[in-house]
């Protein structure tokens, strides 16, 4: 039987691998910070008290991983970019249409408009749970896919950083750190546009 959540080359699986280039960060609470620069208003840093304290967004995800494993039903809580615009710390200039997620020695590049969808969230949680090292603590960028939502543009997953520090808004697209490596610049992966030969 066909399964219509699964998108064409992926296998799904039932546990959560970790995955990425590099090591895991530590990160100190104290010291952390989330900077948003580029074109906003005001630049500005967020401390883990600030970011603690936003209303918090739950979401049920599926997941995409480009090197084909899928996850479903994955349970997240965190903020959306919409949380920050409401509680005044992000004001968009006109002209951004691009997001850059910044982490050490990692960055990634998504349009505006997908960043501010549904199927994307800033999680600080999975399952109840903060984030563990390995998977992004404290705080990581978070395509998912909501079942049935085929108005949303969905990704894979290496379009969201894990120790996410800084969010860069521009009026150009910009490649990351896998973009730069031969990969896919839109990611759609409806349309298995895992490499930048796909799209
Ligand atoms: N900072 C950072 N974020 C990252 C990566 C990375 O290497 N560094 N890898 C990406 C990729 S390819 C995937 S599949 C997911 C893996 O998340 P997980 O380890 O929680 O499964 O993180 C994404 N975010
Ligand atoms: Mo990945």
């Amino acid at each position: 039987m066909s399964d219509q959540r699964l998108p064409p080359g992926q296998k799904r699986i039932d546990k959560f691998p970790v995955l990425q280039f590099g090591s895991v960060p530590a990160v100190d609470l104290a010291q952390w910070r989330l900077r948003l620069w580029g074109a906003v208003q005001t630049p500005c840093e967020l401390d883990w008290e600030t970011i603690s304290r936003l209303p918090k967004t739950e979401r049920i995800f599926d997941l995409h991983c480009v090197t084909r494993w899928s996850n479903y039903d994955t349970r997240w809580s965190g903020f959306t970019l919409q949380t920050l615009i409401d509680a005044g710390y992000l004001s968009l200039l006109p002209e951004a249409r691009f997001v850059i997620q910044h982490a050490p020695g990692y960055s990634v590049n998504l349009p505006l408009s997908v960043v501010m969808s549904e199927n994307f969230l800033f999680a600080t949680h999975y399952d109840g749970t903060p984030l563990t090292p390995e998977h992004g603590f404290p705080l990581r960028g978070l395509p998912g896919v909501i079942p049935g939502r085929d108005d949303l543009q969905d990704v894979y997953l290496w379009k969201g950083a894990k120790w996410l520090h800084g969010l860069e808004f521009s009026a150009e697209d910009h490649p990351g750190y896998w973009e730069r490596r031969g990969y896919s610049m839109q990611a759609d992966i409806w349309k298995e546009q895992r490499y930048a030969e796909n799209a």
